[in-house]
């Protein structure tokens, strides 16, 4: 028995709405999607993955990508923002070209809630609790929980109370687990077939990219050719959605990131994108009403549509 948002925000899908969301475009789109369960969270709902794609039963040999959204719980644009993302590119198949030839030449992943469990919790009241952890005991952050550098270098916390706990060991959510398991599982033939991932949030108004655990731009693993991709193609990005470019530690260090781990693991191309507002007092930031969601999703249509040409190719 999913939540309902309170008045004011019932434009934004609770999880039973955003699971019809998903159904609803497998009834009207079939060829087009594929649905799957890439397993349960702590709480034990689905975490559903769409992929969308022609022949979207059939594992095709193209450029794979990855979207994930609401890996923190308040953060409910971002839910927005991936069904979005599903709708520009089953909806508009038949009829932009644009949009026809990269869902043809790609296999686009999107993952809408990797937190759910988190995201009802925080509308459960009837109020916004401000919850951005999942609800395994008192909450993991599932941002600091991931297995490169796992706790190093600052910005977790190995206090369970803490708004960034970063859990007792690499992995320890589920969420987190079953999505690694999901990437891990990408890999064909010595190959990882996902080229390039967006984890989105709110808010701040940026585009970030690795190393999160540490203040240089080139570290083991990351070398000044591929650091200046990341910032090149980021750049390209925010000249579309305006928002900020930067390294993710400039923002602050944070180890055990999603974008960390990708990138060390599996040299994708993973970025972080924070949302509108560009800045709030308090917690207001991550509750925009919702008359934001259409143009704060659209906000970024272009700068997606870029992001997915350059996922055969690294931008020079
Ligand atoms: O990789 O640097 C990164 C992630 C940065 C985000 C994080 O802390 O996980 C930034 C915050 C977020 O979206 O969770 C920003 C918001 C405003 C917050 O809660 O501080
Ligand atoms: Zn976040």
């Amino acid at each position: 028995n999913a939540q309902d948002f309170p008045s004011g925000y019932t434009g934004y899908h609770n999880h039973r709405e955003m699971v019809a969301e998903l159904n609803q475009t497998v009834t009207d789109h079939g060829a087009l999607v594929k649905l799957s369960s890439i397993g349960k969270s702590y709480e034990n709902r689905d975490l559903w993955a769409l992929k969308i794609s022609d022949n979207a039963g059939t594992d095709e040999n193209e450029p794979e990508v990855l979207f994930t959204c609401n890996q923190h719980a308040r953060e409910h644009l971002t839910v927005e923002m991936c069904l979005r993302i599903i709708k520009q590119y089953t909806d508009g198949y038949a009829t932009n070209p644009t949009i026809k030839n990269l869902v043809d030449s790609r296999e686009i992943w999107v993952i809408p809630s990797v937190n759910p469990d988190g995201a009802e919790y925080d509308i459960a009241s009837g109020t916004f609790r401000a919850w951005r952890k999942n609800r395994q005991g008192q909450g993991t952050d599932p941002n600091r929980n991931w297995g490169y550098q796992w706790g190093c270098c600052g910005g977790s916390s190995g206090s369970p109370s803490s708004e960034t706990y970063r859990g007792p060991s690499a992995f320890s959510a589920p969420e987190t687990q079953r999505v690694r398991d999901f990437v891990n599982g990408r890999v064909v033939g010595g190959v990882q077939q996902i080229k390039t991932h967006i984890d989105w949030h709110t808010y701040s108004e940026l585009i970030l990219w690795p190393y999160g655990y540490t203040y240089n731009d080139t570290a083991p693993g990351l070398d000044a050719t591929q650091a200046n991709v990341f910032a090149t193609l980021g750049r390209r990005m925010a000249a579309l959605n305006n928002y900020t470019p930067q390294q993710s530690s400039d923002l602050y260090v944070t180890d055990g990131s999603v974008n960390d781990w990708m990138w060390n693991a599996h040299k994708i191309w993973s970025y972080t994108f924070e949302m509108y507002p560009k800045s709030a007092s308090g917690t207001s930031g991550f509750y925009p009403r919702d008359t934001a969601i259409a143009p704060q999703t659209a906000r970024n249509d272009s700068a997606v549509e870029l992001f997915l040409s350059y996922s055969d190719c690294a931008p020079r």
